[in-house]
């Protein structure tokens, strides 16, 4: 989809989740050899689980339906009924994932404050439980790179490292959410496979910014896939032939992730001019991949405005609006959605000139 073949064609800026599948994808689909992936028979998913562990530096990987999925069925597998995960206050999986650690795994959540998503190690050290007979068992410290909330930011192998040394010296297990990892290795310069190499499990999303139109993969030792994959199972996550959208997940684990760079330099673009526009503010050194997250006076009404400009963006809390690139959104595109925020930008200071005093402090 090129957006500047249609003057009228909105420009969907809400997530890398709304691109589309390429053209190599499409015939790789097509062209699939599948059979029964509950019976281990799917040989298109054998190679795609071969080889993200391979990319992932991990004994084994298991191959789900979505981010969700990935990262429910690593807590599920690492935690039991009554144990405490820790999890930095924002983070995707207590944040948008439906309760799934309470409502699945039966365990609760312990937040941590993070810094750009990113949780002190000492904070982690004294979340983390003591033995005593009133307590929850702390099992597991969940990750996420690049983080979501904190607008896209990375997290270093350095920090990835010094917070699983803090965790495992106290018997606890390391979740990475990586639905972004590939950003994050994009952006740093160095493979996904150093970013989770500390960890015991790693959850990377094939469906965002690398097109695939479905499907996220777990990643980690041997006896914990076997392990996941039974929580799979009992999830509703086995599929029969899903080697129809294996296919397209090694195209886009193998071909998909370089591209990635274009989508961070336009994120930068797009951060550049809205920082120049009266009634914004936006902290560009959290701008780090392809997520721009920027504060206005009323995210809601700024989000209609530009919806009826044709730019689809997303508000993320009151006063936060997201906007996020990706493959379907090219130079033309980028030109006229910093366009609609300029004209956005002109109607919210008209409205907040002409507003009572008061009036936006709901
Ligand atoms: N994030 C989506 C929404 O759920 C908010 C988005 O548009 O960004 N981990 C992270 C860090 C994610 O950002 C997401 C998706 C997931 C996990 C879940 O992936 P899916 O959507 O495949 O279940």
């Amino acid at each position: 989809m090129d957006p500047s073949d249609c003057p009228t064609q909105r420009i969907d800026l809400r997530s890398d989740t709304v691109t589309v599948p390429t053209e190599r994808m499409r015939r790789a689909m097509y062209e699939a050899e599948v059979g029964d992936d509950v019976y281990g028979e799917d040989p298109t998913v054998n190679r795609l689980e071969e080889t993200a562990a391979q990319i992932l530096g991990k004994e084994a990987a298991l191959f789900l339906c979505s981010g969700t999925m990935g990262n429910q069925v690593a807590v599920l597998t690492h935690v039991g009924r009554g144990d405490e995960v820790i999890v930095e206050q924002d983070a995707h999986v207590y944040y948008y994932e439906v309760g799934g650690i309470a409502g699945l795994a039966g365990a609760q959540v312990r937040t941590v404050r993070g810094c750009r998503g990113v949780p002190l190690a000492d904070d982690v050290a004294s979340a983390v439980r003591v033995q005593n007979v009133h307590f929850p068992r702390t099992k597991l410290l969940c990750l996420e790179n690049t983080h979501n909330r904190a607008g896209g930011t990375v997290m270093t192998p350095q920090q990835t490292a010094d917070l699983s040394a803090v965790a495992h010296a106290r018997g606890v297990k390391v979740h990475l959410d990586g639905a972004r990892l590939f950003n994050a290795a994009v952006a740093l310069g160095v493979p996904a496979a150093r970013l989770a190499a500390p960890v015991d499990s790693v959850q990377i999303c094939l469906s965002k910014g690398l097109c695939c139109p479905a499907g996220s993969i777990l990643g980690g030792a041997a006896d914990f896939i076997a392990q996941a994959r039974r929580q799979r199972k009992a999830v509703g996550g086995g599929l029969r032939q899903a080697g129809f959208l294996a296919a397209p997940g090694l195209i886009a684990m193998t071909e998909m992730v370089d591209r990635l760079a274009e989508d961070h330099a336009r994120a930068r673009a797009l951060a550049g001019a809205l920082a120049d526009l009266p009634g914004v503010t936006i902290d560009l050194s959290t701008v780090q991949t392809n997520i721009v997250c920027f504060e206005v006076g009323d995210a809601a009404r700024w989000v209609s405005r530009l919806a009826a400009a044709g730019v689809l963006s997303n508000a993320m809390g009151p006063r936060t609006v997201r906007l996020v690139t990706h493959k379907d959104i090219d130079d033309v595109a980028l030109e006229r959605a910093v366009d609609a925020l300029r004209t956005v930008s002109k109607a919210a200071a008209a409205t907040t000139a002409n507003a009572p005093a008061g009036a936006l402090e709901r």
